[in-house]
């Protein structure tokens, strides 16, 4: 697969709390940073993207007396997971991986830290209605298409993909350059949201070579 001049690597939440020893710990999570290493010289922009919560977050089952780890609770926006507490601003946990080297990233979008809303996605918070910028951002750039890679493939990966179709934009994951949590059966659902939204799934040798 050719990269374009206005492809964009989005590289998403490679964060000490999301790789192994973090709160919120993805399988193998660290491992996918050598693929991303790899993909990542061939692009001329990329993003990053930071979680990035108040303490006290309002996805956190800890301030949810009564309530247990990835539980799904009503909200005004609909069902939420409730996580451990992960990435609060400013703590060891929030900071990237520091095996994560691309000092090349033009933009880290902070996302998650409205204290009553949570965001997965890159472009649009959990109550699908409120704007991170990023569209704004790619739009006031003229970049275009977007390539995902990162942590974690069935929550932020898959639905900052799902986001970027439903706004138009072409959208493509590198899944060996992403990892999952695979939460009751998470892995599945979101793949079938792919295939009816048009996300592209490839393998970074295709982007290689
Ligand atoms: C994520 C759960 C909670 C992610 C972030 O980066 O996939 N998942 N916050
Ligand atoms: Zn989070």
């Amino acid at each position: 697969m050719q990269i374009l001049p206005q492809d964009v690597l989005i590289v998403v939440d490679v964060q000490n709390d999301f790789c192994p020893g973090g709160a919120l710990a993805v399988a193998d999570g660290d491992a996918a940073i050598d693929a991303i290493h790899r993909i990542a010289p061939r692009f001329q922009h990329i993003v990053l993207t930071q979680d990035w919560h108040p303490a006290g977050h309002s996805s956190f089952a800890s301030a949810h007396p009564g309530k247990r780890l990835f539980d799904q609770i009503e909200t005004s926006y609909g069902a939420q997971t409730l996580w451990p507490d992960h990435c609060v601003q400013g703590a060891r946990g929030a900071e990237f991986h520091p095996a994560l080297h691309l000092p090349q990233a033009e933009l880290i979008l902070r996302k998650g830290f409205h204290p009553h809303v949570d965001s997965y996605s890159a472009f649009l918070e959990n109550d699908h209605v409120t704007r991170t910028g990023l569209e704004g951002y790619l739009d006031e750039r003229n970049l275009g298409r977007v390539f995902f890679a990162g942590l974690a493939y069935d929550f932020c990966v898959g639905f900052s993909a799902l986001d970027a179709r439903g706004l138009g934009i072409e959208a493509v994951i590198v899944r060996d350059a992403c990892r999952a949590i695979d939460l009751d059966g998470s892995v599945a659902k979101i793949e079938a949201r792919f295939a009816q939204a048009g996300v592209a799934l490839i393998r970074s040798a295709e982007l290689l070579g």
